[in-house]
């Protein structure tokens, strides 16, 4: 046992040493990148298999460790130094996506590649700050300076009423959040497959819309409404409406059974969760549709949808068991549930032979409205907030004609930058900063 042990320190030394140097040499090779893959040295192996893929398809893409980030660039903490990186990237190379491969680092409450937070509280009582990948992708300001999203200089990064943030993304970012060699190396063949696979195929041309009653106390369907929306722009699909009003959803077994029938999309607006998705049947009673303990039962091999998950936190991918101790320390932003609740869409998305190919979605509490108070015939849901985030997902891909994951999400926060106060309403500002991409920022959406 012991030998073994040994054996593997040994091994992975020796791999740091190898890999630094075949980065080094691939830096020099080229010019000009589509992508950079921003990981841990020690999920090289399954990244290098990425790139292998990605060049096949004519995505060049290159491959740069936290740890020569941290050596070359001095940031006032890590989340700078790989934002300074990333400047870098799109000023040398040109680049178009940044894959963040990394997430917490096991148990502990580290990153592999850290988050940044932003003090924002929203009066809804529970959080006064949450983290936002959105800072990795805004990186000028107007007028193309470095954009430290410190406008007041006390040193304090991302702080409503005192930091004046662009927002305006300037380089496609997706986070794939592997804890472990083991999550990155599933992903990476779950990317492959589906990328070399899903041309049509039968099952992608299938668009799963799950929704319910979302808020009870006001007339309508608000799940379901906006739902409807979104699957208006998706022409050429075959809609599978879950809807609690009809009586096609009475709780998770139809959309595990949805998932097993393969679909390319999956979208929803209910209630939020952590490790759950819940909404309303017509009675009132509350049911869940998702949860992480039915993700064991998606047996989707080959067949993995792009998830457009539209509620609150179901990306708290700040989950640590340790967290335990800043719990009981008091931190006001620690709940029970970030110490034991992983969040529901990293779970569907590293699923070895199931799940997701990648989620959007919300990192913290978002919002929702009802009925058509301005009276356009769209329902109001669909036009603001975490809503019109999650449909203009459907939209910029069935009516913009955008394939690329990255670039649709980009679109959809460039979107919503120009068309919403975000810089003096903290609600605007909120649904943007905390909307996330689960997944590979250069996916090619129906693969190749
Ligand atoms: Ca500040
Ligand atoms: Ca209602
Ligand atoms: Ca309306």
């Amino acid at each position: 046992m012991k030998k073994i042990i040994l054996f593997l320190i040994i091994g992975t030394l020796v791999l740091n040493g190898l890999s630094a140097e075949a980065i080094n040499r691939s830096e020099e090779k080229n010019e000009q990148y589509d992508m950079v893959i921003i990981a841990p040295m020690q999920f090289y192996p399954p990244v290098q298999k990425l790139i292998n893929h990605k060049i096949n398809h004519d995505i060049q893409t290159v491959f740069k460790s936290t740890q020569s980030i941290y050596r070359e660039f001095n940031g006032r903490d890590d989340a700078e130094s790989i934002k300074f990186f990333i400047k870098e990237a799109i000023e040398k190379w040109d680049i178009t996506y940044v894959l963040l491969m990394g997430g917490r680092s096991s148990l502990y409450p580290k990153w592999h590649i850290p988050v940044r937070y932003v003090l924002l509280d929203d009066d809804t009582g529970r959080y006064t700050k949450l983290f936002s990948d959105h800072y990795y992708s805004d990186i000028y300001k107007e007028g193309g300076e470095f954009e430290d999203w410190d406008s007041n200089g006390d040193d304090v990064i991302a702080e409503w009423g005192k930091d004046q943030m662009d927002l305006l993304p300037d380089v496609c970012v997706g986070r794939l959040p592997c804890r472990n060699y083991m999550e990155a190396r599933v992903v990476v063949q779950k990317i492959i497959d589906y990328e070399n696979n899903a041309n049509g195929a039968e099952w992608f041309k299938n668009l799963v819309l799950i929704g319910g009653d979302t808020f009870n106390q006001t007339p309508g369907y608000e799940g379901e409404e906006t739902c409807d929306y979104a699957a208006g722009f998706m022409d050429g699909f075959e809609k599978i409406k879950l809807y609690t009003s009809t009586g096609d959803l009475t709780g998770p077994e139809e959309v595990t059974d949805a998932i097993n029938n393969g679909c390319g999309f999956l979208f929803t607006r209910g209630k939020g969760g952590q490790d759950r998705l819940r909404t309303s049947l017509p009675e009132g009673d509350e049911i869940i549709v998702f949860h992480n303990k039915y993700v064991k039962n998606y047996k989707n091999k080959g067949m993995y949808p792009v998830c457009i998950l539209g509620e609150c936190i179901h990306a708290k991918l700040d989950v640590a068991l340790l967290n335990i101790f800043k719990f009981t320390n008091g931190e006001p932003n620690y709940f029970i549930q970030d110490c034991i609740y992983e969040c529901i869409a990293w779970k569907l998305v590293k699923k070895n032979n199931g799940g997701a190919i990648a989620v959007l979605t919300n990192t913290n509490i978002c919002y929702g409205t009802s009925g058509d108070l301005n009276g356009n015939g769209i329902p109001d849901d669909a036009e603001s907030f975490g809503g019109k985030l999650a449909v203009d997902v459907l939209r910029f891909y069935g009516e913009e004609n955008i394939t690329t994951l990255g670039d649709i999400h980009m679109q959809t926060v460039k979107d919503y930058v120009s068309g919403f106060p975000v810089s003096t309403n903290k609600y605007h500002c909120k649904s943007v900063i905390e909307w996330i991409l689960i997944g590979d920022p250069s996916l090619k959406i129906g693969g190749y």
